[in-house]
């Protein structure tokens, strides 16, 4: 959009005057962001206002991205980017003396996702957006978002994220599109005058959905696309004080709090009501909204498009079946033609015991009328596949079996396309964790490879390495990202690339910064920053890291004259408040810390810093100032990884296991420009399949691995005692579940390497100019254009180049 600066100025005086009735001076930042926020969001109005306008006079098709969890970051300064106002708006608010960047922290970060698979969402919005396609975003509304970390004497303690406490500037209350969503009571089904079965409820306990709006804004495009999330409340009802509080209570708590992600899906209730509650509301205002222009079914799969993000909201599928059936007088075998022709399903997790499976009692008392159709889906399944198939293969893939409802494989059978989100992990999604499935249905199964939106990670979160690319080939990779790949011509101008580090060492500065002021640690900014930034999961392997950490120390106290080459090692990372494996992890890390970092004839040559709530905005402070990315999981179970393409991006170095996107990264990047190391996907299926790993041997066969280890329960470190013992038993007692001894050889030579190579300043960057130039292949534009053409079929505007 056109502004100009002084009729900005103007307008946000006057916001500030109609929302506080104070003087600009008498405002905190908190204000100034609330009531630039309301501003901007009218700006924007006309064009999402025209968008929805248009998308309906012209009939497109839609797209439907159904996620449990979108964590989008802050807004304000993606919305000014992607609105071509930010220098606009960032001036005048400087010239009237106010500091924009304390502005945009004031924004609360809403944290409704827990990692990669809510961040993805987020990204793929962005993406969908600014290519101008009919996407639409369909989620919850938490109250509170996943916790706010703290440490207390090194242990993580969770406080709430009550990040609604100001309000959300950015959200629209859409009351009038409110649904009625269904749970419990009995249902039966009762003969009407024509001969049709109708659905009878009795006693059912009521929900009314709420929808709030939030634009999202594409890039430089006018388009403004819509992300639907819906608040449970009280049904409206003539006397309100028919419900207990007991109810109030039951129904204020389905959209109160975020789930943490603890690796194990454990089938609690109000998970299951959560995803129903959801997936019921979208579903119920796709169908509605779709009637507003349509007046058969016939056209729906041909106009809508509904993506399942992981299974939490599968229950689209009976749902569709459901409206289709009772509220349309649909035959089943229509109702599952169109709803399998809408439905499209991504896996993002290779953990069996992260597979989502209900317990049929629970199911069936919760949801009754679902649970009669998932039956029928059942039923037919085990009909028309058996003949062909057989009893053994029908009975481990139907959605029914060892009484529980088995969400994936309902997924897979109610869409029409399923995909993985790395080249590896849809091959072992079709080797091992769906290999049935993937007999029955190959023609289903696809990748699609993650993507990142570079206009937040790379633009917004790094403005010097955007200013010096910019000046190097102008600004065409900003809406098409491969274009970066043009950099690489430069790759022996000495000059470019002391720049390169002159902006690297900028970032290290303003991270260094935050950590002095937040956590009084002093950093040494020409030291490698070694990061390693994402949920804390065994399979992720933290531990690997530590022990390196415990290396690197023991070997500055043996040879205290050594010339080593100076790290400081960088964590973020939250922790399931019951995963209690990684809490102790947590604690050892910390711990170490502590001793580290307060060890005076260590000085500036080792730092350890665990930065305290991980999240979207201490990722954008903490990517740009990496040197090496570390994506060090177990191969073949992280399904693609996300981080790693951030810090690509912002020219890190990746340390990687070959494992999900990693594989995808060194190809691209070339692998003289990455560290790769450690057991393949096949080494480590090949060890499942003969059941000979033995951590043992590879203790017993390594004295310094013996050493390192036995530091964890030797008093070196201070203050854990338990925790030490804990993960000292994982590795030995219970035979290394991740394969953590097998790889630590080959990780330690490559971090001495690393130690090495750091020195030749020209060459390393050499080498993150190889990691940025390649990294535009990664874009979430490329992968959102992939869904469109070959599972969506839904048209967009922007071309890529
Ligand atoms: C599972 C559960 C189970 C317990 C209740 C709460 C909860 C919340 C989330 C999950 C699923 C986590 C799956 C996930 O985040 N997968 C990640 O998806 C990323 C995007 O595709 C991918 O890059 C990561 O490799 C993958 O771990």
């Amino acid at each position: 959009m056109k502004l100009k600066e002084a009729k900005f100025t103007t307008d946000f005086i006057n916001e500030i005057k109609a929302m506080y009735a104070v003087d600009l001076k008498e405002t905190s930042s908190l204000e100034q962001f609330i009531a630039l926020g309301h501003l901007i969001k009218r700006y924007d109005a006309d064009n999402w206002t025209r968008t929805s306008k248009s998308y309906r006079k012209n009939d497109d098709k839609q797209v439907y991205y159904f996620s449990i969890e979108f964590l989008p970051g802050r807004l304000l300064q993606s919305n000014l980017l992607n609105l071509d106002i930010l220098d606009t708006v960032s001036s005048g608010l400087k010239n009237l003396g106010l500091d924009f960047e304390k502005i945009c922290e004031a924004e609360p970060d809403p944290g409704l996702g827990n990692g990669g698979l809510g961040r993805l969402a987020a990204c793929y919005m962005d993406s969908m957006a600014s290519l101008g396609m009919a996407g639409n975003g369909n989620g919850i509304r938490y109250r509170y978002g996943l916790f706010k970390q703290v440490f207390m004497n090194g242990y993580q303690v969770e406080l709430p994220d009550d990040w609604l406490r100001n309000g959300n500037v950015w959200e629209v209350r859409r009351e009038n599109r409110a649904c009625l969503v269904r749970f419990g009571g009995h249902v039966w089904l009762q003969e009407q005058e024509d001969g049709a079965l109708r659905p009878v409820y009795d006693h059912t306990d009521d929900v009314l959905a709420v929808p709030y709006d939030i634009g999202m804004a594409g890039y430089h495009n006018d388009v403004t696309n819509t992300l639907r999330l819906w608040s449970a409340e009280l049904p409206p009802s003539a006397d309100q004080t028919y419900y207990s509080q007991q109810q109030r209570d039951n129904i204020d708590d389905i959209t109160k709090v975020l789930y943490p992600d603890d690796s194990n899906a454990e089938g609690r209730s109000l998970r299951l009501r959560q995803e129903y509650f959801f997936s019921s509301a979208g579903m119920q205002s796709i169908v509605r909204h779709y009637f507003l222009d349509h007046t058969s079914l016939k056209y729906f799969a041909q106009k809508v498009a509904v993506h399942i993000n992981d299974t939490h909201p599968t229950l689209v599928i009976p749902e569709l079946m459901r409206i289709l059936l009772d509220e349309y007088d649909c035959s089943w075998d229509t109702a599952w033609q169109i709803t399998a022709a809408t439905m499209s399903y991504t896996n993002h997790t290779i953990m069996q015991e992260a597979l989502e499976k209900w317990p049929i009692d629970m199911f069936k008392g919760l949801l009754p009328r679902i649970y009669q159709i998932v039956e029928e889906i059942d039923r037919r399944y085990r009909v028309e596949k058996t003949p062909i198939f057989g009893d053994n293969v029908v009975d481990r893939t139907a959605p029914l079996g060892d009484g529980q409802v088995r969400m994936a494989y309902l997924a897979v059978i109610g869409s029409h396309s399923v995909n993985g989100v790395a080249p590896l992990h849809t091959e072992l999604l079709k080797k091992d964790v769906l290999a049935d499935l993937y007999r029955i249905y190959p023609e289903k199964f696809n990748n699609k490879t993650n993507g990142i939106a570079d206009r937040r990670w790379l633009e917004l979160a790094n403005r010097p390495l955007t200013k010096l690319i910019d000046h190097k080939i102008g600004t065409d990779w900003h809406s098409n990202p491969k274009q970066l790949q043009t950099l690489s011509a430069f790759e022996n101008d000495t000059e470019f690339l002391h720049q390169l580090a002159e902006v690297k060492a900028i970032n290290k500065q303003k991270l260094a910064d935050y950590v002095q002021e937040k956590m009084n640690i002093t950093l040494n900014t020409s030291a490698i920053f070694d990061v390693q930034i994402k949920r804390l999961h065994a399979y992720k392997r933290q531990l690997l890291h530590a022990l390196e950490i415990i290396r690197e120390y023991l070997d500055i106290k043996d040879h205290p004259k050594k010339d080593v080459t100076p790290r400081v090692h960088i964590f973020g990372a939250k922790a399931a408040p019951s995963y209690h494996y990684a809490k102790s992890v947590i604690k050892v890390i910390n711990a170490l810390a502590d001793l580290v970092n307060n060890d005076p004839t260590i000085g500036d040559k080792l730092k350890v810093v665990f930065i305290p709530n991980y999240g979207v905005s201490l990722g954008e402070l903490i990517i740009p100032a990496a040197d090496i990315s570390e994506q060090i999981s177990t191969a073949s179970k992280e399904a693609s990884g996300t981080s790693n393409m951030k810090l690509m991006t912002n020219g890190a170095l990746s340390l990687a296991t070959m494992d999900g996107a990693n594989i995808d990264i060194v190809k691209a990047a070339g692998a003289e420009n990455e560290y790769t190391f450690g057991l393949t996907a096949d080494d480590v299926y090949g060890y499942y399949h003969r059941g000979d790993y033995r951590a043992r041997t590879f203790y017993d066969d390594n004295p310094e691995l013996q050493r390192i280890v036995g530091s964890l329960i030797d008093n070196m470190i201070p203050g854990i005692t338990t925790e030490g013992h804990e993960i000292y038993d994982s590795l030995l007692q219970y035979n290394d579940e991740y394969f953590v001894l097998a790889d630590y050889a080959a990780y330690v030579a490559k971090q001495e390497k690393i130690s090495h190579d750091f020195n030749d300043v020209e060459a390393w960057q050499k080498r993150s100019l190889a990691n940025i130039a390649a990294s535009g292949t990664f874009s979430a534009d490329y992968a959102v254009a992939r869904y469109a053409e070959d599972i969506w079929q839904v048209p967009y505007n922007r071309i890529l180049k």
